[in-house]
């Protein structure tokens, strides 16, 4: 397989809780399965709310604990984003429609956009935003992450 043939955007509304976790969750089981120079892994908002953030330090002390790191800064999804991956995977209804609206302006859109908890084997199909939550919602969203990561990443091996 050519170096980072496939590739995979991971969004949420502000690209500091969920999504970096997703990306970094993903990029941590492609690498201990070998495959991650096949992907191309990135992360994104819907919003620029936060552009230039870094995570949010509760999903930082989440990740942390299951010995996983990451230097993302938040940025915002873009129109060429939607032309170059082949997957934007998202986390709610709210990112979805956000998502197609964005999508609908833009011409040759390649990317399939889904909600990463479509590949849930447990069947739960929203990953909810944690940000007025607790430190055992960020768990529950790392936890989804895994499941779902690894589901996704089996699909397309
Ligand atoms: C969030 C957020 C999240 C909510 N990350 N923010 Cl204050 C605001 C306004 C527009 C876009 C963004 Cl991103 C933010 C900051 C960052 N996960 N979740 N805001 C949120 C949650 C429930 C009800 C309302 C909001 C703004």
């Amino acid at each position: 397989m050519a170096t980072r043939s496939k590739s995979v955007l991971f969004v949420c509304l502000g690209n500091i809780c969920r999504s970096p976790i997703a990306e970094a969750v993903f990029r941590k089981l492609a690498t201990d399965k070998g495959v991650v120079d096949n992907w191309l892994i990135d992360s994104s908002a819907t919003s620029d709310f936060n552009t230039g953030s870094r995570p949010d330090s509760r999903g930082l002390a989440c990740l942390q604990k299951h010995g996983i790191e990451t230097g993302h800064r938040a940025q915002q999804v873009t129109a060429e984003d939607f032309q170059s991956y082949d997957f934007i995977l998202c986390m709610d209804e709210s990112n979805l429609s956000d998502l197609n609206r964005k999508a609908g302006k833009v011409k040759n859109t390649k990317a399939k956009v889904e909600l990463l908890g479509s590949y849930d084997p447990e069947k739960q199909l929203i990953i909810k935003d944690p940000y007025y939550g607790c430190d055992e919602d960020f768990e529950k969203v790392y936890v989804q992450c895994v499941r779902c990561c690894t589901a996704f990443l089996e699909a397309n091996s």
